[in-house]
């Protein structure tokens, strides 16, 4: 393994920061006024990768607690805020930003609660930064800072901070588990990653990924767009089939994440494209391993664990490699992606 770029270590250090963030976590107590399903909503807000991971925390805060949850981009609460928030709904606003200071969510905070619509929660590795002030109710996980523009470990550490306000029961192994599992999913995901990263035939790369998944594919969409300047493209697996297939050619590599509930579905729609020239990988819960073998090219095994939210940061660093690596063979500096500022400040 080489170690001179920064973002490849940010990865490849995920499994300690994860543990470190799990102890850190456990310090904290939100002690908001009421409970998450007493909200008639929960906002999750944030911009770029922390709009993404707004994306599955909502589909998973609603499936924990039955309440309304809707993911939104941190500029649409500021242009269209009626639309999303106002008086005579009780809401929570959980606002994600890693760097704690992009204008967009400093607003967004700022407009919710001079409305006075309810409470905010903020999740961000950097709590001494302005939107951390603006909240009594933070979720900090410092441990996962980075130097690197594009975000890695910080997305999945701050998937942990979500887990902990959706899930506070947590599983009492999850060291053990992020120890174990964690490097296991990580040093298959770095041989899988550097394998189909240097393959060049490949120009586009489509991600699908349904229900919490979906927030994910769109991640990995974005991290080999990012790192490696690359055609890429987010779908729900059978909207897949619904226009967007018709641009899939031999040159198209899937990238499948599989959910157990839609497997019968999502597996008919990685069959279609593979017979269609595309190659196919899959990554999915152990006990779908011998299914998706038959239909992927290649596949990555995540065992389950009982609370499965906590499970889910173990499906990005493959995605995160596979653009690194693709980047790497492009003879592009992933450090230091084109165009691209580690915070968007507004004047
Ligand atoms: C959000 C973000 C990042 C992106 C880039 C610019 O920042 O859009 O997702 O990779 O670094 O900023 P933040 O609000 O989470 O700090």
């Amino acid at each position: 393994m080489e170690y001179s770029s920064f973002t490849l270590q940010e990865i490849l250090s995920q499994p300690e920061t994860w543990q470190k963030t799990i102890q850190r976590l456990g310090q904290y107590r939100t002690n908001l006024p009421q409970r998450l399903k007493d909200y008639d909503q929960v906002l999750f807000a944030g911009c770029g990768s922390t709009y993404y991971l707004s994306l599955w925390a909502s589909r998973w805060c609603e499936t924990y607690h039955g309440v309304t949850s809707r993911a939104v981009p941190s500029s649409d609460l500021i242009l269209f805020p009626t639309s999303w928030f106002n008086k005579n709904k009780r809401t929570l606003l959980v606002a994600i930003s890693r760097s704690g200071r992009t204008t967009e969510t400093i607003r967004a905070v700022d407009h919710f609660l001079a409305k006075g619509c309810g409470e905010c929660v903020v999740i961000t590795c950097y709590p001494d930064q302005p939107l951390a002030k603006m909240s009594s109710f933070v979720l900090g996980v410092p441990d996962a800072i980075e130097n690197s523009v594009v975000q890695t470990r910080s997305f999945t550490n701050m998937m942990l901070a979500v887990a902990s306000l959706i899930d506070p029961d947590s599983p009492r192994d999850l060291i053990n588990f992020y120890e174990t599992e964690g490097k296991r999913v990580l040093s298959e995901s770095f041989e899988l990653a550097k394998r189909l990263g240097g393959l060049h035939k490949f120009t586009k790369f489509v991600f699908l990924g349904s229900g919490m998944l979906y927030g994910l594919v769109n991640e990995g969409m974005l991290k080999v767009k990012e790192m490696s300047l690359t055609q890429t493209e987010a779908f729900h697996f059978l909207e897949y089939r619904h226009g967007p297939i018709s641009t899939l050619d031999e040159q198209t590599m899937v990238i499948g994440l599989l959910s157990e509930e839609g497997l019968d579905y999502e597996l008919a729609v990685l069959e279609n494209v593979r017979e269609l020239g595309a190659y196919v990988v899959g990554l999915s819960a152990a006990q779908n391993s011998p299914l998706i073998q038959k239909v992927a090219n290649d596949d990555l095994l995540l065992r389950s664990i009982p609370h499965k939210i906590w499970g889910d940061p173990l499906y990005l660093p493959f995605l995160q490699l596979l653009a690194y690596y693709r980047a790497v063979s492009k003879g592009l500096n992933a450090d230091y992606p084109a165009n691209l500022q580690s915070v968007v400040e507004l004047e």
